[in-house]
């Protein structure tokens, strides 16, 4: 989602012309004359006082923009310079191109010297604030109107973990609202839309565990099962595999014989919607024999590794209804994130004989 825009700072600019106050120059003293008598001594003649010259008070030219005179200049503050330049021109080049229509003519020239800038691009690692801003909010930058008057540089944020081509259209977005221009201008210029699909790219910084790399690959210990026997199972078998199933569930849940690392919880749970873990049945195939899982999960660094997983699917495939619990306590505990080192040996065996163990 695209920001909202922010608080304009409006300024005042007052004219302060005006003539300066000149300081009259002492006065002369006239010499008395040489004779013995005493004469009134003459009253000084007091000399001119110097009449102020006005200043000339200059009317201003309004500047070409908002944000002063064009070409404005724009500085992004990055240690990534090779990554956002080519963004910022397109950008620059996108409003440029559009002038005609716009509020005001924006004009750009990039700047090395931030302390000369009118604009500055500034990623940020997440939009801390912004007016209307939320979690998903990507960009920032002050709503700029035309009769504004504001404090310059002004600043367009945009989150660094985008991707090239989202963080070209978040600042274009952003370079929009300088710009004058709201949401509402979306009709016309389809990159002022408040809300937009973006991409992220991987950045070594923001790198969490991969679900592979901890030791439990969900959030929560609480799993919930939903054992899904539509048209696989016959309501004469439903009893036992609701036994064979259970038996897996609670032997993982009693700590597997010590092979558990953590407490987890199990419950069977009527409602899909409710479960973390989906168990189904398929019939018996001689090449697809056992179960199969498969998982979904949360890419929050965008490395492309599932950092956690949300949810498990199980299929099991047997001949043997007694195989059950071990084909469910295997698949659950890869899933789990465990190596088949760290399962009970009654997992692993070759020649799978339980009939002790279903006890
Ligand atoms: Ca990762
Ligand atoms: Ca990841």
């Amino acid at each position: 989602m695209y920001p909202r825009y922010a608080v304009v700072v409006l300024m005042i600019l007052a004219g302060c012309g005006g003539a300066s106050q000149s300081t009259p120059s002492a006065t002369d003293t006239a010499t008395p004359s040489p004779t013995a008598t005493a004469t009134a001594t003459p009253s000084p003649t007091p000399s001119a006082t110097p009449t102020p010259t006005p200043t000339r008070t200059p009317t201003p030219e309004p500047p070409d923009t908002p944000l002063g005179d064009t070409p404005l200049l724009v500085y992004t503050n990055t240690d990534e310079p090779e990554f956002y330049k080519p963004l910022v021109e397109d950008s620059l080049d996108y409003w440029e191109s559009r002038a005609d229509g716009l509020p005001y003519r924006p004009k750009y020239e990039l700047t090395l010297a931030q302390n000369r800038a009118d604009i500055v691009i500034q990623p940020v690692d997440e939009i801390e604030y912004c007016t209307s801003f939320n979690e998903t909010t990507v960009g920032c930058a002050p709503l700029v109107e035309s009769n504004d008057r504001v404090n310059t540089p002004v600043t367009v944020e945009v989150e660094r973990q985008l991707d090239a081509e989202s963080a070209r259209d978040t600042i274009t977005h952003e370079l929009g609202h300088t710009l004058g221009l709201d949401h509402g201008s979306a009709e016309t210029y389809p990159v002022m839309r408040a809300v937009s699909d973006v991409s992220h790219r991987y950045l070594p910084e923001f790198d969490q565990p991969n679900a592979t790399h901890r030791d439990f690959t969900f959030q929560n210990r609480t799993l919930p099962v939903y054992v899904d026997t539509t048209n696989t199972v016959s309501s004469a078998e439903q009893g036992q595999y609701m036994e064979q199933i259970t038996h897996a569930l609670t032997y993982l849940e009693s700590g597997a014989d010590g092979h558990m690392k953590q407490d987890v919880s199990l419950p069977v749970v009527d409602n899909r919607s409710n479960a973390t873990i989906i168990l189904k049945f398929r019939d018996h195939e001689p090449t697809r024999l056992g179960a199969e899982w498969k998982w979904e999960g949360e890419d929050p660094d965008h490395d492309g590794a599932f950092e956690y997983y949300t949810k498990g699917v199980i299929t099991i495939r047997q001949s043997e209804t007694w195989t059950i619990d071990l084909h469910l306590g295997y698949a659950l505990m890869s899933i789990m994130g465990y190596e088949e080192a760290d399962m009970p040996d009654v997992f692993t065996e070759d020649t799978i004989e339980d009939e002790e163990w279903l006890d």
